[in-house]
């Protein structure tokens, strides 16, 4: 075996729909840390083995890497020459890092005021061309899927397969590592491409077909490699103000400080109840609050530093194992979407103790250090 390891397309390159030879534009995304959280388990007073698959270790910081290098490697095999998306930002940061890997340009819609300051500034310095538009990710989405039916541009949202079928690697990479599916995976829901790619990928393990997968239908061609007959129920969690799965209906004005996962009209609605069906799944909300303490606990608890929509997962699999919902002694995998330093106004604006300041002086600083080693 190749001891460099070269990321999903290579790595991955049967089991994915792609020409065989399409050449690869990769970052080497892929491979990210399972975590297993025992001082969580512990400090929440709960009994499981529950494990982070920290995405935020992907290149550009999020999950999306693992879409996007299957997207942009087939739409450059096609002979495309720029990209088009709608993000909240993690899409946009992706799509930008991914065209200037390949040379071509990257265009990309975010809604005004509400994206992340890390995932603004990744969109500047890879040169995408970036619109502000006067409206929200709903509206931006509804925009380039009309722009890209008639113009040159290939549209790299979730609603392009490719994405979702780079995305279904993760749930390979998590049964390599236990040597089986988990009893539940626990995901924040936006469109809902994530929870939806991981059905997939879990579907293909078991050997099992999936009506969730729009790529091929559910007549799957990678089925027969099965590593294990189970898969996880799969737990989808929603921002209160952002819950279309709960409310049963698109949100017309979605609103939480998980800009991430601001989304009232999901994408991959369908798939995701053919998902919260086969899977024997739920949906579930929490409250900004909810989410900012899961955040703030699995950094000060483990190290782990994850942005706020990611906590999402975490904070809901926590209550649930509490409730018993998530029984006693199951095995949980939770997503963690997108890294913390994505998002840094929403720790400086949090209610966390400012830095000391002293005097540059020893007897200062050693006063301050001493009165706090408790
Ligand atoms: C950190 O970037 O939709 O349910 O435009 O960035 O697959 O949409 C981001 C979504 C969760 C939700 N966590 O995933 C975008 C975008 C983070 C995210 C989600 C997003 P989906």
């Amino acid at each position: 075996m190749n001891a460099h390891y070269t990321g999903i397309v290579e790595t991955w390159r049967e089991r994915l729909p792609l020409a065989r030879q399409a050449r690869a534009i990769s970052l080497g995304e892929g491979r990210t840390p399972l975590i297993r959280l025992d001082n969580l388990v512990r400090a929440a007073g709960v009994e499981a083995q529950l494990y982070a698959k920290f995405e935020g270790a992907n290149p550009t910081g999020s999950f999306k890497d693992r879409g996007m290098t299957v997207a942009v490697t087939q739409a450059v095999h096609e002979g495309s020459r720029a990209i088009l998306c709608a993000s909240t930002g993690n899409t946009s940061a992706a799509a930008a890092a991914y065209a200037a890997r390949a040379g071509i340009r990257a265009f990309v819609l975010i809604p005004q005021g509400k994206i992340a300051l890390g995932k603004l500034a990744q969109a500047l310095i890879h040169g995408a061309v970036i619109v502000q538009i006067r409206g929200n990710f709903d509206d931006g989405m509804r925009l380039v899927k009309e722009i890209s039916r008639s113009a040159p541009l290939t549209l790299v949202n979730s609603v392009n397969p490719y994405r979702l079928q780079g995305q279904k690697t993760a749930a390979f990479e998590i049964v390599e590592a236990l040597g089986r599916a988990p009893d539940f995976h626990c995901l924040p829901v936006g469109n809902a491409g994530n929870i939806t790619a991981h059905w997939i990928g879990y579907s293909e393990c078991a050997g099992l077909a999936t009506a969730a997968c729009a790529h091929c239908g559910g007549d799957c061609p990678f089925l027969g490699q099965a590593s294990t007959r189970s898969r996880p129920r799969m737990v989808g969690y929603q921002a209160a103000g952002s819950a279309p799965f709960l409310r049963g209906g698109p949100v017309a004005t979605p609103e939480t400080a998980a800009t991430a996962i601001r989304i009232g009209h999901p994408q991959s609605w369908t798939a995701a109840w053919k998902v919260h069906e086969e899977s024997g799944g739920w949906f579930d909300e929490l409250s900004d609050e909810e989410i900012h303490a899961a955040q703030r606990l699995l950094a000060e608890r483990e190290g782990v530093f994850c942005e706020p929509a990611s906590a999402a997962a975490l904070g809901g699999a926590l209550r649930d194992l509490k409730r018993g919902k998530i029984p006693a002694g199951s095995t949980v995998v939770c997503t963690l979407t997108g890294h913390g330093l994505k998002d840094p106004d929403a720790i400086l604006g949090a209610d966390l103790p400012p830095p000391l300041e002293v005097a540059a002086e020893r007897a200062a600083v050693e006063r301050v250090l001493l009165d706090r080693l408790g």
